[in-house]
């Protein structure tokens, strides 16, 4: 027999030890030799590769394929207790999840890791460098995706009946390479081979239609006609929940044409393009995420994703409310409300409300107020930003043309929000313009999708309390007048499972250790108990061994994917996030800079007595922002210079971090030391890495923003490095600045001048430090504050390093900051969904 061989880093041979392990399908057991087993058995009877290759590669598969067979049992059983018991669900539509790695979630939610790492061992491979096969399932930008994620890790673990719906994309985003001229956007085929853990519906598929018409009918009904259809395609993915067998689905949606719209007639015609055009259109439906919309075309493409990922979600839930035991053919549509929660993960799926208007009354037959009771009774709206460039606006002629019937269930809504405000708040008349839905403005007439979804939803929440307040008495503050109880806060979460649990495992066993209990897994709050043992010089050296140990293994990564080596005695920084000039990477950066130019001038004498530090900065710019890019280019010159720079490189070290995702965030999070989280305040509406890094017991410098002054009054003041305008000063300093009354610190001026003097290369950094000066003008007068909270900032950094030579005040701290990171779980976020918003309970799997 032929057979090809796998060498392990251990050196044992793979597929000979394999060759020894019997193949039988065992899906469900928890023996390593049987699981084994089970794995061979995929090896060979659901083959992917030529037949015995067992490299890492291969054993990722059969093992993934192994771990699926024993979460399909779970996924049936739930999907047939939901049907039996049939409680009210939820429904969470978004256009993102980042989800990232599945396997070592699985296996760690299951709670077979030993079980999993025995059995390959039996096979002759190590479970660490299985996992590390995977790629990760970036079908997101960042904190949003990523906060649908945790909310289906929390959704499943609290046995709650709650499904996501999504876009199968099949480039996520995309993966960044750094080059001699910055970041460079290469497209990232996640299902290039395969995922093993998505399921094809072939059973469920749903029309979607675009463009077209809008026909009356002679009894005044009116039907969506004409235009193009393509069909919607089920892929399940299952959500398993974290020690219980509830297993939810996140249901991703394909994009197809049917082979009748294959013109075979053209195609031997030689007409190849024409002859699959609705093919080709449909296949442009899923194919990238977040598609570039500077151009219309552009813009048309996301918009029929949105429309897409609305209409078939909708299509399939109202299938599933009709289809249920207790419905028997009968179902009264007032009962709908008390069946279905839809969740409007930001403005992305507003469409949801039109098109379920359009299906109860033009598919179902309702009137319109009972349709709109319905609705409005069925969908919630969460806001995750506060940036009114961010905020969604789409041209009306563009979804006349695309969404006809849609428009005109939009103009009766907006018609009869100004009849109701006229007729019972005579007081708004002068507010109406700006709080309507459409905007008629005849140069650019839009539809605002928030002010949609504010009117339609019966809730409507931001992610932190500073968030939501300003929502409340800014974005929002008139509606707040009319419907006073719609607005709510729900602060976010991280799943303590990813975050803690599995990228961290040996802070997780100390915690367990010393809190006698691993129930903080489920229920965060227990952290608190860390806080009698916070001087306990025991845990302190259990905290710093942990601490160290992960220290190095990021610097063994480090080291792998930039070259640079890094001291794991340093005080190691990170700032990962996306890059975005309101998130401040340049503030980071113009401090290290400033550091870097005190280290030079210092005598080797003095040098010795500052606190080494080793600055990551990590994060993706989207490919047309232009300052961005230039932040990240700046930090990669700053790195280059410094890193090489013999005088002082084992004080400072500048590392940016490429291709910054989920994995990533994995290893670098539990090495951390201190972490910036400082947007000008008032424009992160949450934040989430925040949690993690606290979680994780590192010390966070920011400002009061987001989440940060929820994390801040937890931990406690004493253990956060706090500077920074607060958000209620900002207008008022950037009216200062306008009217030419801001002086700049001379620190400022000088790490500027040191990039303009050609320090850092020749790249032309002028266009990006010019934002900073002058007063006002677009893209100028330093509209972020960079300059206003640099000196607090700089005082805030020296802190830090006097903070970090008394160890035990800093290990005590790292531990209070784990100790108040309770309230962050993403479970307490869905606890407080489902009952202040969605209504639904639990449903426990027997
Ligand atoms: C983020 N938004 C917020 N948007 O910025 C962050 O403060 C918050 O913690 C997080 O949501 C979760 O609530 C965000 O990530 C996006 O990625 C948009 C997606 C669509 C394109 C524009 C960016």
């Amino acid at each position: 027999m032929a057979t090809a061989t796998a060498t392990n880093p251990n050196g044992t041979n793979a597929s000979a030890k394999s060759a020894k392990v019997p193949m039988v399908a065992q899906p469900l057991s928890n023996e390593p030799a049987e699981i084994a087993s089970n794995i061979n058995y995929h090896v060979h009877y659901s083959p992917h590769f030529s037949p015995f290759k067992f490299e890492p590669e291969q054993a990722f598969f059969a093992t993934a394929e192994s771990v699926r067979d024993r979460l399909v049992q779970h996924w049936d059983e739930t999907y047939l207790h939901y049907h039996k018991v049939d409680p009210k669900q939820t429904y969470y539509l978004s256009m993102e999840y980042l989800q990232g790695r599945t396997l070592t979630n699985a296996i760690g939610n299951l709670n077979v890791q030993n079980a999993y790492a025995d059995a390959l061992n039996k096979l002759g491979h190590e479970l660490e460098e299985i996992t590390e096969q995977e790629k990760d399932a970036a079908l997101g930008n960042g904190g949003l995706g990523r906060l649908a994620s945790c909310f289906l890790d929390s959704m499943a673990t609290l046995n709650l009946p709650a499904w996501g719906y999504g876009l199968r994309y099949k480039y996520g985003l995309f993966k960044q390479k750094i080059t001699k001229e910055g970041q460079e956007e290469v497209a990232e085929d996640w299902l290039e081979k395969f995922s093993p853990w998505e399921v094809v519906r072939h059973d469920l598929v749903f029309p979607v239609r675009f463009f077209g018409q809008v026909e009356v009918n002679p009894n005044g009904s009116r039907k969506w006609v004409g235009g193009e259809v393509v069909q919607a395609l089920a892929y399940d993915v299952p959500i398993p929940g974290y020690k219980t067998k509830n297993t939810n689905s996140l249901r991703l949606w394909e994009a197809k044409a049917s082979a009748q719209d294959f013109d075979l007639f053209q195609f031997n015609d030689g007409q190849y393009e024409s002859a699959a055009q609705l093919h080709s259109r449909a296949q442009q439906i899923c194919a990238v995420l977040y598609p570039g919309d500077a151009t219309e075309s552009g813009k048309i493409l996301r918009l029929k994703q949105q429309f897409f990922l609305c209409s078939a979600s909708l299509q399939d839930i109202i299938l599933r409310f009709k289809q249920r035991k207790s419905g028997k053919g009968s179902w009264q549509w007032s009962e709908f409300p008390n069946k279905v929660a839809v969740q409007l993960n930001d403005t992305h799926p507003t469409l949801a409300v039109p098109e379920l208007m359009r299906l109860l009354m033009d598919e179902e037959g309702l009137g319109w107020d009972e349709a709109w009771d319905v609705t409005t009774r069925t969908v919630a709206y969460t806001n995750h930003t506060v940036l009114p460039e961010a905020l969604e606006k789409w041209s009306q002629t563009i979804m006349w043309k695309l969404l006809p019937r849609h428009m005109e269930i939009i103009q009766e809504i907006d018609k009869r929000f100004i009849d109701m405000v006229r007729a019972t708040r005579s007081d708004l008349e002068s507010k109406i313009s700006s709080m309507r839905i459409l905007d008629d403005n005849p140069q650019k007439p839009v539809v605002r999708m928030a002010n949609l979804c504010v009117v339609a939803a019966h809730k409507v929440n931001g992610v932190a309390q500073l968030h939501s307040d300003i929502l409340k008495a800014e974005l929002f503050a008139d509606y707040v007048s009319i419907w006073p109880n719609k607005l709510q806060n729900k602060t976010n979460g991280i799943t303590p499972r990813r975050w803690l649990r599995f990228c961290n495992p040996e802070l997780s066993n100390i915690i367990t250790k010393w809190l006698k209990t691993d129930q903080w897994i489920t229920n965060l709050d227990l952290l608190v108990g860390l806080r009698q043992f916070a001087d306990n010089a025991d845990l302190q050296a259990e905290w710093a061994s942990a601490k160290m140990a992960n220290k190095k293994r990021l610097a063994q990564y480090i080291q792998r994917v930039t070259g640079v080596s890094i001291d794991p005695n340093s005080l190691f920084d990170i700032q990962v996030k996306r890059i975005h000039e309101y998130k401040r990477q340049l503030l980071n950066i113009l401090g290290a800079i400033y550091r870097y130019k005190k280290l030079k001038e210092m005598s080797p004498e003095e040098r010795k007595n500052t606190t080494p530090r080793t600055i990551m900065i990590g994060g993706k710019a989207f490919a047309t922002y232009t300052n961005a890019k230039r932040i990240v280019k700046l930090v990669n010159d700053v790195g280059d210079v410094v890193n090489s720079d013999p005088e002082v490189n084992s004080y400072l070290k500048v590392v940016f971090v490429p291709n910054y995702n989920v994995s990533v965030a994995e290893v670098l999070i539990p090495g951390s030391e201190l972490s910036q989280h400082i947007s000008t305040a008032g424009m992160e509406a949450s934040g989430t890495s925040n949690m993690k890094f606290s979680l994780n017991g590192c010390l966070i410098i920011g400002t009061l923003d987001g989440a940060n002054v929820e994390i801040r009054e937890e931990i406690g003041d004493e253990n956060f490095f706090l500077f920074g305008a607060t958000a209620d000063q900002v207008p008022g300093l950037r009216k200062e600045r306008e009217d030419g009354l801001f002086k700049p610190d001379p620190r400022f001026e000088e790490a500027k001048k040191f990039i303009r003097s050609g320090a850092f290369g020749s790249y032309d950094y002028n266009p990006l430090l010019d934002s900073l000066e002058g007063n006002s003008g677009y893209g100028r007068g330093d509209y972020f504050l960079v300059g206003y909270d640099f000196p607090s900032y700089m005082d805030a950094q020296e802190r830090a390093d006097k903070a970090y030579k008394d160890r035990k005040k800093w290990l005590k701290s790292s531990i209070l900051s784990t100790a108040g990171s309770g309230k962050f779980s993403s479970d307490r976020t869905i606890s407080q969904y489902a009952k202040e918003i969605w209504n639904i309970e639990e449903c426990r799997v027997p």
